[in-house]
């Protein structure tokens, strides 16, 4: 069946457009005076032929300057076209994020099918330039994709959100092709698109995002007491759908339970947590606990729409412990909302009047209606930042303290990357937590005062203040710029 033999001639670009006298030919060309004559009238050369010069000459009169702007296009330059009559047949699978292989060789002319196998471990695609499209597919689906006949370099890559970008890109080479007018030097991806918008507020500023924060309810941020029990049921189910930024803005939210971040879960140590995961989305999902001592291999695989597992962890350990899905790539799907707490009393934590959790979260918005920014993300460049998910909603919507009162405020960075330096102005904390240990305790009894919990991705910790005068207490990640993109609140303090 297939010609499988790729060809050996030397490198096509740079080349003068010549014709290969080494097959049997027939021309394509953009001229509309073809004068060649075919020496090859098999039924498949013919119509390869017609396809090749319809679509050269609908992107002649389309754009008279296309047949030479359009480097790496489906569509070459204003030169001949060879349809073979060859078919080049590659199988393409799936290692990691990469697709294997990611470089295919096609002799020009040559009509292309690609078999490819999704070999990895959750949901892909293959996507040409061209729009042939295999269509979302399970681990170990395999779709037939007819490429037609090759005219020129192509690129392939997976649509789902973030797998470009961490690697998923496929290259289609036209051996025998040649490219007048274009260097030696390779295609550059047409996709590494410009943010030039530096330190602008992106698609949502300050402004829009507190007014539209006020419009809404902001999440209870009171953290219940850890109820008694020692065995610990939850199902967590994963759904896929739009959630509102701003009055002129949505973007696609992953979630656990329908909200990000998910569910704070809260015991004590020793409890037993059985977690049902069920994926109710369109690709695959997965659950990494922090706060369970297992082996990642089955609990944490990635499961297909529609499937569950159970994950079972003893919480053998005190700490406000990140949880997330695992499924790569990881930044998207915690940049997208797949992320929570599960928090493990120390034994000997103080009582306190008031108790809140703060989970400190990054958003890379981009179009609407679109998930994260895959270039943003991969810059860690968030255009907005968050307590509980949505940000500025606690400045909109101030929390509630009375003068004299001991507050406790639980804190975890979900990141996915960046750093929070949590602090309350006007206030010294008595008290800082810090992942397992107490960095200070008891204040003016001797112990030192503190102003920030300072919090790496996914560290987390708790800090004990009293305000003593009414006001408005600003609760900030005093890593101020990313305070003035939404990780920003108030506690206000009456008598
Ligand atoms: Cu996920």
């Amino acid at each position: 069946m297939a010609d499988l033999t790729l060809s050996s001639s030397p490198s096509p670009r740079g080349d003068a457009p010549k014709e290969s006298s080494a097959r049997p030919t027939l021309k394509a060309r953009v001229s509309p005076a073809g004068d060649h004559a075919p020496v090859n009238r098999t039924a498949g050369a013919i119509v390869g032929v017609v396809s090749v010069v319809a679509l050269a000459l609908a992107v002649f009169l389309s754009s008279p300057s296309a047949t030479t702007a359009q480097e790496g296009a489906t569509v070459p330059g204003a030169s001949s076209v060879t349809a073979t009559g060859h078919t080049t047949r590659v199988a393409v699978g799936v290692e990691g994020m990469s697709f294997t292989p990611n470089h295919i060789e096609v002799p020009i002319g040559d009509r292309l099918i690609v078999d490819f196998t999704n070999s990895g471990d959750q949901r892909h695609d293959l996507v040409f330039e061209s729009g042939v499209t295999s269509g979302s597919l399970a681990t170990g689906e395999t779709k037939e994709l007819d490429l037609g006949i090759v005219s020129g370099d192509m690129e392939g890559w997976c649509s789902l959100p973030g797998h470009r970008q961490a690697g998923m890109t496929i290259h289609v080479q036209a051996v025998g092709a040649s490219s007048p007018g274009s260097s030696s030097t390779p295609a550059p991806s047409t996709h590494s698109h410009d943010h030039g918008h530096g330190a602008s507020s992106g698609p949502a500023s300050p402004t829009e995002l507190t007014d539209y924060a006020a419009t809404i309810d902001a999440r209870d941020p009171v953290l219940p007491p850890a109820t008694n029990e020692t065995e610990r049921h939850y199902t967590f189910t994963v759904t896929e759908q739009t959630a509102r930024v701003t009055d002129s803005l949505t973007r696609e939210t992953w979630t656990f339970n329908g909200d990000a971040p998910g569910p704070i879960l809260r015991g004590h140590v020793g409890d037993t947590f059985h977690i049902t995961l069920v994926n109710n989305g369109t690709m695959s999902h997965s659950l990494d606990f922090h706060a369970g001592l297992v082996a990642p291999d089955n609990v944490m695989r990635s499961i297909e729409p529609g499937q569950s597992l159970d994950y079972t962890f003893v919480a053998k350990n005190a700490g406000i412990w990140l949880y997330h899905c695992s499924t790569a790539p990881m930044s998207m799907h915690i940049a997208n909302g797949m992320f929570g707490a599960v928090i493990i009393d120390p034994t000997d934590l103080d009582g306190v009047d008031r108790e809140y959790v703060m989970i400190a979260s990054e958003l890379y918005l981009g179009g609407d209606g679109q998930s994260a920014d895959a270039s943003l993300l991969s810059a860690l460049q968030p255009n907005a930042m968050a307590f509980n998910g949505v940000p500025f909603q606690y400045k909109a919507h101030p929390i509630e303290v009375k003068t004299g009162e001991r507050v406790r405020v639980w804190v975890m960075d979900a990141g996915p990357n960046l750093a929070t330096t949590f602090h309350v102005v006007g206030t010294q904390f008595d008290t800082v937590w810090r992942e397992g240990a107490y960095v200070i305790r008891g204040g003016g009894s001797g112990g030192g005062w503190g102003q920030v919990l300072a919090l790496g991705a996914a560290e987390g910790g708790f800090v004990e203040f009293t305000p003593v005068e009414a006001g408005h207490y600003s609760f900030v990640n005093h890593a101020l710029s990313l305070a003035e993109k939404g990780q920003v609140g108030v506690f206000e303090v009456s008598d």
